[in-house]
């Protein structure tokens, strides 16, 4: 299969928990390659493009807020089959439901509070890791983009 990468987030809650060395050791035992990694604090616009396949359903405001109220970790992994595989290293949306073994199975109880973000396609891997170039860098590209319209 194809080498591919997938966009991992530690999410606020697995932060403030102390959990982001237990969660990339997970990654790192199972084999995956560690390519990016930073520390940020997401502002909402980006919350809002990341999550936009949800913007309809009813617990998209709280899931913005959630995603926005403290530091998360952006990463991203690489390796065969990656991204199916991390879904599997992360477990079920619903923490409740998610098997014991798994990241959420093991260290967390409720859907709004489940630690960890995996991409759900190769695509959105794509897309998402995209995201993490720094705003300001996409702000500036929007403005060359226009400029050369006026031009
Ligand atoms: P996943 O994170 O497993 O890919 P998703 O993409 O369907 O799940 O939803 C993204 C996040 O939105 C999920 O991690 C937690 C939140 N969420 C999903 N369904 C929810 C629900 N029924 N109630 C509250 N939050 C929900
Ligand atoms: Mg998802």
């Amino acid at each position: 299969s194809a080498v591919e990468q997938s966009y991992i987030m530690i999410k606020p809650d697995g932060v403030q928990r102390g959990l982001v060395g237990e969660i990339i050791s997970r990654f790192e035992k199972k084999g995956f390659i560690l390519k990016g990694l930073k520390l940020f604090q997401c502002p909402k616009d980006l919350a809002q493009e990341h999550y936009k396949d949800l913007k309809e359903k009813p617990f998209f405001p709280k899931l913005i807020d959630y995603i926005t109220s403290g530091p998360v970790v952006c990463m991203a992994w690489e390796g065969d089959g990656v991204v199916a595989s991390a879904r599997k290293l992360i477990g079920a949306t619903n923490p409740l439901q998610a098997e014991p073994g798994t990241i959420r199975g093991d260290l967390a109880v409720q859907t709004g509070r489940n630690v960890v973000h995996g991409s759900d396609s190769p695509d959105n891997g794509k897309r998402e890791i995209g995201y993490q170039c720094l705003p300001q860098l996409r702000v500036l590209v929007l403005l060359l983009a226009s400029f050369q319209v006026a031009a």
